[in-house]
């Protein structure tokens, strides 16, 4: 089936993987000739430059005066509407049941039963937000009611059953990197400004969120900084970045510790790393690893959520049990003090990640979901 779909996407345009995830998947499906049409906020970050194929509708807020909370929510939903009927949309595929997947519902129920919504769950209203009684009906709904339903790994589809008493398909599309962004890059002399020659580099990405688990990071890299002459770069902003920045200076590391705050370019900071360090408390697929991974670079991190399935302990990295921080500094110690193993690991990573997870096969996967929404089998 090769038809030409005319898709319409939502996300959190500004908010770490699901965001990039839905915008990568939107650029791959217009290369394949397939219109899509953003309708968020407000621009994705990873956007960028024109694109063909690429359109993009701004949802407006009102802020009428009688509105106590200007309602975003219905605006995204009128948003949807308007732009499904006259850009004539196959699809709506959205990103997070909440509030992303109702505001289709709603939108689908004014355009009507032909507007297939397909909703991608990423984890936070899962893990975070089902636990509360008091919207979890709703997502329930939302979840029952789409049209399709994928989640980015094994764990949040059993999760999600678990949690809210789901029994409808949910079809598992794991998270992707785009292989012509994401390769081992050379950056020998971007290094020099970071480390010396003699010096490990190890890495953690993240928003910073309590559930990154920060300070973890920190007791990983003071074990294995006494042990190897090495360094830690600490990508992104967030809730818990001035606790982690006092944490670095009461351990007397600052020295050895960069905080390089938000970056765009990660896949040149990643190859810059020795190690990538993941000891989330919770994560539904942790894309930052597998970024990772497609740059050749292992991860250390937890046995949390997805992250198991992505990372395979002993062959593209190794987890212990979520705050087994002496553990994780064990075995980045021993990934960095054996080259040979260091250099199968890496090229296991590189391996996975092109198979696996190649973006060309996951798009593929979404494409299907769509035809067969669409009865288009
Ligand atoms: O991890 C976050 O705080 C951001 C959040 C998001 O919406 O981007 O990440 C979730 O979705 C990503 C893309 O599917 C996953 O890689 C992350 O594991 C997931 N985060 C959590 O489950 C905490």
């Amino acid at each position: 089936m090769n038809d030409k779909l005319k898709i319409g996407i939502t996300c959190y345009p500004t908010l770490g993987g699901s965001g990039v995830v839905a915008t990568e998947l939107g650029k791959l499906l217009a290369e394949k000739g397939h219109e899509v049409h953003f309708i968020t906020h407000s621009m994705p970050f990873r956007l960028g430059k024109f694109h063909r194929n690429i359109y993009y509708h701004e949802v407006e807020v009102s802020d009428y005066y009688v509105f106590r909370y200007p309602p975003y929510d219905l605006s995204l939903a009128s948003k949807l509407a308007q732009v499904a009927q006259m850009q004539k949309l196959d699809l709506l595929h959205v990103h997070y049941a909440i509030p992303h997947a109702v505001c289709a519902l709603l939108a689908k129920q004014m355009v009507g039963p032909d507007l297939k919504v397909v909703t991608t769950l990423h984890g936070t209203d899962i893990t975070v937000l089902a636990q509360d009684q008091s919207i979890s009906d709703l997502i329930r709904y939302a979840i029952n009611e789409s049209d399709a339903v994928t989640a980015v790994s094994n764990d949040l589809i059993a999760e999600t059953r678990e949690t809210l008493d789901i029994s409808r398909d949910i079809d598992l599309t794991y998270n992707f990197v785009d292989k012509r962004v994401y390769y081992p890059r050379d950056v020998k002399s971007l290094r020099k400004e970071f480390a010396r020659d003699d010096e490990k580099i190890l890495l953690h990405i993240s928003n910073f969120r309590p559930v990154k688990r920060v300070t973890d990071v920190v007791d990983i890299f003071k074990r294995v900084s006494e042990k190897i002459p090495s360094r830690l770069l600490f990508v992104g902003e967030g809730p818990e970045l001035s606790k982690v920045i006092s944490y670095v200076k009461e351990l007397g590391l600052s020295d050895r510790v960069n905080f390089c705050g938000k970056q765009d370019d990660v896949a040149q900071l990643i190859s810059l790393g020795d190690v990538m360090l993941l000891p989330s408390e919770k994560e539904s697929f942790g894309l930052v690893a597998l970024e990772a991974m497609a740059c050749g670079v292992p991860t250390v991190g937890s046995i949390a959520g997805g992250i198991p399935e992505l990372v395979t302990h002993g062959e593209t990295g190794f987890l212990a049990e979520i705050g087994d921080t002496e553990k994780m500094a064990d075995y980045a110690v021993e990934l960095l003090s054996d080259p040979q193993q260091y250099e199968k690991m890496s090229a296991a990573c590189l391996n996975r990640a092109r198979t696996t997870f190649c973006n060309d096969w996951i798009t593929m996967q979404y494409e299907e979901i769509y035809y067969r929404v669409l009865g288009k089998e």
